[in-house]
């Protein structure tokens, strides 16, 4: 009998653990049962109807995603009326141009308690869909809705997620498994996935999204493709998201058997012409086309001895008719063995500042190198007053660890967005360049590639969806701090138990600072695999272009380490307005973070951590590592308060993490020492590996 009762009672257990199993598939849109009853009346009592008087597409969607969002918060259907008849008690949609909407940016919206109704009210149906998510987000927060009054509006036109998926299903740099989009399947078939990622991305924001690598297939082009676009299109306009393509260039030759894809030529300019009229005939709402072009072997105008502006221009002049954009990538670098990276996008598009269409934004990265954990702000921004820039950064986690390391990017955009260019006197930062109001552009951008893929939680990590979320809320509004972003995040996705949504916040604020330690100390950059950029191979000195390698960029020597771009140097730091070069030009007062960007730094140069050079530096790879570990314990802490499935999840990833971070610490501080011939400082001890074990670990895992 005894046998018996125990064994009912693991049953009992294991079904409770099963019913609260969380795969992270639902993201932070959740809405589950408030279980504060109290709350939860309260809650009801605002919120026993839902009405509007508009019927437009996406606000039958605002009304369809608040009905599912509170039946589920408040565990009791709540009905959609199509005659509100003076009731009180309600929330009310409202899509009108008045004089308080048109305070608002397109988008914008407002949220009011208003004769005892709360009042959801934009310009746009779109702004109607943003404020119910809003509205949501409240209550899944466990904010209080009495008296509420919000008023919200994005800084950004364009918020808008690129993806690098390819026809074949792989994603460029993903880490979350294949691509979301079954081409084979579309048009026909339409996955549930396509609908719950539109909601997603629509509950933070997200207006627009490129579908395909910017290394671009011209398949997407054809006949073929266009209709399987459209079957997109048509999932994702419901909630306010526009469908957008990245293309080949020589896609005029390709598909079209031009002689070539010459820009300039008439036969090219028609051929583009006519296959963006297919588009817009099966997508009327189509978005326009994202380009990479002479980038990294990719065709483009020069090409043909023509210039970037012509290329943009050209495509331009194709979408105009239908109200598209052309958004034209600044990624580009010519190889150059005793040149500088960090120069060529500059040299190339500074002097074309002013010659592109109006409806053309050039899109440049965060930073002038590539995603690197950090980089200083792209000169570009600033120095193109003329042209609308659209930012790029990357939220896939290609040089931050792919899916096996916890990184809350918020702090990395955030250092971006908030450095001063100086561009327009002091306060002139990226943020107001990219929103547009430096140099007063009403066109304006900001993307993140994507890193959602077909694993079933979407990102990989657990961890990563933060990064998803963060970006859209930044896009949305760039002022918000990473604190108050994790913070929402958490609450919605994991937790609110205060402890732990602190503990969680902490370790997420911290995240992405412990990865720069173990990896890029103090400016260090670009010293990833070849083939592996989530480690270490600083010892690289061949590949295809010399600006693969790693030695190109961390100039390590018997005398010290660091790129010197001072004047005495390459003088990248030039391109920067006087004050940035001011911060960061002398090799005593630039900040640590930047220090090996900028700098050729003496091994025994003593630093203003009160450290030399070299302890300092090989410090940070073993303070790095204990970080993990402390990382480790604090999630263990919050054990109790997280859904067993994620908790377990995230727990093994962060395992992976320290295994990773030791092998980055101890290739790197081995490596390095063979230049500073120096011991590792007390307290810390020499690494038990080899320098020839490690690069026999790394050859390794870099074998097909
Ligand atoms: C680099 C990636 C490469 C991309 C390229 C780009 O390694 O796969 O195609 O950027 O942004 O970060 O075009």
């Amino acid at each position: 009998m005894r046998y018996f009762k125990k064994l009912i009672i693991i049953l009992l257990l294991s079904v409770t653990q099963l019913a609260h199993a969380d795969d992270g598939y639902r993201l932070w849109l959740k809405f589950d049962l408030v279980a504060n009853i109290q709350q939860r009346n309260s809650y009801a009592q605002k919120c026993q109807f839902i009405y509007s008087d508009n019927q437009e597409v996406i606000t039958k969607t605002a009304q369809k995603e608040l009905q599912a969002g509170l039946s589920g918060l408040l565990g009791k259907k709540i009905l959609i009326l199509t005659n509100p008849a003076g009731k009180k008690g309600g929330i009310i949609l409202q899509v009108i141009q008045n004089e308080q909407t048109n305070q608002l940016a397109e988008d914008g919206f407002s949220i009011r308690e208003e004769n005892q109704n709360i009042v959801i009210r934009s310009r746009t149906a779109s702004g109607v869909l943003y404020g119910s998510f809003a509205f949501l987000r409240q209550l899944q927060s466990g904010s209080s809705i009495a008296q509420i009054n919000i008023t919200d509006s994005p800084k950004i036109k364009y918020r808008m997620l690129n993806h690098w998926d390819n026809p074949l299903g792989t994603i460029e740099r993903g880490y979350a498994g294949s691509s979301l989009w079954k081409w084979y399947e579309l048009p026909e078939v339409i996955d549930q996935r396509y609908i719950d990622y539109a909601r997603a991305n629509a509950s933070i924001g997200i207006n627009a999204v490129v579908l395909n690598n910017v290394n671009a297939s011209a398949r997407f082009l054809t006949k073929e493709y266009i209709v399987k676009v459209k079957a997109l299109a048509d999932v994702f306009r419901p909630y306010g998201i526009k469908v957008f393509l990245s293309l080949n260039f020589a896609a005029p030759k390709l598909l079209g058997g031009a002689k070539n894809s010459d820009p300039m030529a008439p036969e090219v300019r028609n051929w583009w012409k006519n296959v963006t009229k297919e588009i817009y005939a099966a997508i009327p709402d189509f978005g326009g086309y994202l380009v990479k072009a002479n980038s990294e072997g990719e065709p483009g105008p020069q090409d043909f001895g023509r210039t970037h502006a012509d290329g943009a221009n050209m495509l331009a002049e194709a979408v105009a008719p239908y109200k598209g954009i052309v958004i034209w990538r600044a990624f580009v670098y010519a190889a150059d063995p005793k040149g500088d990276r960090f120069k060529e996008a500059y040299k190339d598009f500074k002097p074309l500042d002013g010659t592109f269409a109006s409806n053309v934004l050039v899109q440049v990265k965060n930073g002038p190198i590539d995603f690197q954990s950090r980089e200083p702000f792209h000169p570009l921004f600033g120095a193109m007053p003329k042209t609308p820039l659209a930012m790029e950064f990357q939220l896939t986690q290609e040089y931050l660890g792919f899916s096996t390391n916890l990184v809350y990017e918020a702090p990395l955009f955030k250092e971006c967005l908030e450095s001063d260019t100086y561009s327009n006197g002091k306060g002139s930062t990226v943020a107001k360049i990219v929103d547009g109001s430096i140099d007063n552009h009403s066109l304006t951008a900001i993307a993140g590639v994507a890193n959602t893929g077909s694993d079933r939680n979407w990102t990989g990590h657990l961890m990563s969806q933060a990064n998803w979320y963060a970006f859209g809320r930044l896009a949305w509004n760039h002022s918000l701090s990473s604190e108050q972003i994790a913070s929402e995040w958490i609450k919605v996705s994991l937790t609110q138990e205060p402890k732990a949504v602190a503990t969680i916040q902490d370790l997420m604020m911290k995240s992405r600072e412990i990865y720069v330690d173990f990896t890029t100390p103090l400016g260090l950059h670009h010293v990833m695999g070849q083939n592996i950029h989530f480690g270490p191979e600083p010892w690289l000195e061949k590949s295809a272009r010399p600006d693969w390698t790693a030695i190109y960029y961390h100039r390590a020597d018997s005398v010290g380490l660091g790129f010197d771009r001072t004047a005495q140097g390459s003088n990248a730091l030039g391109l920067y307005a006087k004050e940035v070069q001011t911060q960061w030009g002398n090799p005593d007062t630039c900040p640590l973070p930047y220090l090996l960007w900028f700098h050729h730094v003496s091994w025994n140069k003593k630093l203003s951590s009160g450290k030399t050079l070299w302890n300092e530096f090989s410090s940070r790879y073993y303070a790095g590592v204990q970080s993990v570990e402390w990382m480790q314990k604090q999630w263990n802490s919050v054990q109790s308060s997280i859904d067993p499935q994620i908790f377990a999840d995230v727990s093994g990833r962060l395992a992976a993490q320290h295994r990773e971070a030791l092998n980055w610490r101890d290739a790197c501080v081995l490596y390095f020492q063979q230049y500073s011939k120096q011991a590792i400082p007390a307290p810390y001890q020499a690494p038990s590996r080899t320098l020839d074990e490690m690069k026999e670990i790394v050859r390794i895992y870099q074998l097909k």
